[in-house]
């Protein structure tokens, strides 16, 4: 008898655009074989839980009949890319979209081995003599994540990322180009000064035709400077903090075999998504529904799998994930928008969001425990009671509508992003967070810790007063963050906080 192994499997879905037939599929692998549910990421994809052994291989090969995978999804290689928007909302995103599929395309590790695997494929190549044109024998010295946002809204976290593109439209809003960020992170240690996330840094402009030799020529170097000694400390923002970055970008220019121009002028505005009905420009309209963590599963009263199921099953647009862990369903006619309001009010889902308070909607929580074994705190579980918590506070200071961004994440890993949170809860230990402060709404600011190691009576006690004065004193569109630094209440860390310019 072997132990009853279970697994997480997580797909590779750039962009996170998924028709309705792919749907169903999800869905029927999810009830199948998983749990009964699917968990939308903060890297705009999905994973299924609670996968047994014995069922991993037809799992797979599900996966595959959907027309998707699971490849360099995980691994020390370039992770599913993100794209800022949905393709359907303008010409701008299609193309983001374009370039997030064809980045995500052309950096997959070339081994036939998921094929041979899982698929029963043909043994094409003996393994030992497989060539990685890009990733070489070795693959990277870690996990490399690529991003591509349209201003003015920083959805995807762009400077979370190891490489970020800004697009940058063209007098008639076709795409000119990008800026190109390096060197984002989130992950970090309690304690072990060390290991810090760091935001990107924008090193410059690189027109279409120019990127994928960019992108290319980034990832070499990390590939070759990275440290491969120390795992903790080989993300690729640490081989920029060691070599420096002018170092790094000479490196990256020489392999390119081009000068990066000037970064380009661009303004973010709003880093979240936008709830409820969203028309493109086109006309078409998109409605956008908010995941508790990301979960999509029935729970009494609230039919969310079946809805969804209900939808794919009637609906000829798309289901795209965002990278705040939520779902905007694109393409739906004028005339069916009635049919879909109804059909989520039959499942117990409110069709104008608007009943949440937006604390909730734009809320994030990694998944945490019971599955992941890096999980120190409790994080996607404990995300409605620290809301519950919260919410009295939030009356009492007439603050029910105010936007804030909150995040939690069940270990310093940091899944959720939470150091870009303008109130973050980080995992300690059974019951215990760390408290970070004063991210800006816009993922342009890493917030600052202020409490360590505090159970939920010492999170809300800390809160409370600092809403109170939020509250009194903000000025007209001030953000809780800004606030913060603005009275003075909480200090920037001692690493730089600030998206910087090269
Ligand atoms: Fe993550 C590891 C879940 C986004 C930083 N992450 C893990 C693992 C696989 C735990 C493990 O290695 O054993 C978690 C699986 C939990 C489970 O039970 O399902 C896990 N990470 C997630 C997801 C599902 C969080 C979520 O609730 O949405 C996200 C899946 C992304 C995806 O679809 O590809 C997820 N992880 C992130 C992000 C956010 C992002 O990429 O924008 C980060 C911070 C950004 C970054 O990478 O710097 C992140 N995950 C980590 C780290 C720390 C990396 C580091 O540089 O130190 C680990 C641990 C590791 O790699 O050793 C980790
Ligand atoms: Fe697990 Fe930590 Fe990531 Fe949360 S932040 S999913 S606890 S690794």
């Amino acid at each position: 008898l072997e132990p009853a192994h279970q697994f997480m499997v997580r797909l590779r879905a750039p962009g996170g655009v998924f028709t309705p037939a792919q749907w169903l599929r999800l869905d029927a692998i999810a009830t199948t074989f998983g749990n009964h549910s699917l968990r939308a990421t903060s890297r705009q994809t999905f994973q299924f839980h609670g996968i047994i052994k014995q069922e991993l291989k037809a799992s797979l090969q599900a996966i595959h009949a959907a027309a998707l995978d699971t490849i360099a999804a995980c691994g020390d290689v370039n992770r599913n890319v993100l794209a800022g928007g949905h393709p359907a909302l303008s010409p701008l995103h299609e193309q983001a979209h374009a370039w997030a599929r064809r980045l995500s395309e052309r950096f997959l590790p070339a081994t036939r081995a998921w094929y041979e695997l899982w698929l029963d494929g043909e043994k094409l190549a003996d393994s030992e003599q497989e060539e990685e044109p890009v990733y070489g024998p070795t693959y990277l010295p870690r996990k490399f994540k690529m991003a591509v946002a349209v201003p003015p809204v920083n959805d995807v976290d762009v400077f979370a990322n190891d490489l970020g593109l800004i697009a940058i439209a063209d007098a008639d809003g076709g795409l000119a180009g990008f800026n190109l960020a390096l060197g984002g992170g989130m992950g970090a240690s309690h304690g072990i000064a060390a290991h810090y996330p760091r935001l990107a840094s924008v090193v410059g402009f690189v027109a279409p035709e120019q990127v994928l030799a960019v992108a290319e020529a980034v990832l070499t170097v990390q590939r070759d400077l990275g440290n491969r000694e120390e795992r903790a400390l080989a993300r690729f923002k640490y081989t920029i903090d060691r070599h420096g970055l002018d170092a790094i970008v000479a490196l990256v220019e020489e392999r390119a075999g081009l000068r990066l121009q000037p970064a380009r002028p661009y303004r973010f505005q709003a880093a979240g998504d936008r709830f409820g009905w969203q028309q493109g420009s086109d006309g078409r309209w998109h409605f956008t529904l908010a995941l508790p963590a990301g979960r999509i599963a029935d729970t009494p009263g609230r039919g969310l799998l079946s809805a969804l199921r209900a939808l794919a099953g009637q609906h000829h647009g798309q289901f795209h994930l965002t990278a705040q862990q939520n779902l905007t369903i694109t393409d739906i006619p004028a005339a069916a928008r009635a049919q879909v309001e109804a059909l989520l009010a039959a499942h117990g889902l409110e069709s104008d969001p608007a009943g949440a308070i937006p604390l909730a909607r734009d809320a994030l929580a990694c998944v945490a425990l019971p599955t992941c074994g890096l999980a120190m705190a409790e994080a996607e579980r404990y995300l409605p009671d620290l809301l519950a918590a919260l919410q009295p506070l939030l009356n009492r200071h007439g603050l029910r509508e105010a936007p804030i961004g909150l995040r939690i994440s069940g270990c310093p890993n940091g899944c959720s992003r939470p150091y870009l949170a303008e109130i973050a809860l980080v995992g300690r230990a059974p019951g215990r967070y760390s408290l970070f402060l004063g991210g800006d709404h816009l993922g342009m600011r890493l917030n600052t810790r202020v409490l360590d190691n505090a159970d939920e009576a010492q999170v809300l006690a800390t809160l409370e007063p600092l809403l109170a004065r939020y509250a009194r004193e903000r000025t007209h569109g001030e953000r809780f963050g800004d606030f913060l630094h603005r009275a003075g209440i909480v200090a920037l860390p001692d690493y730089p906080t600030h998206v910087r310019v090269a």
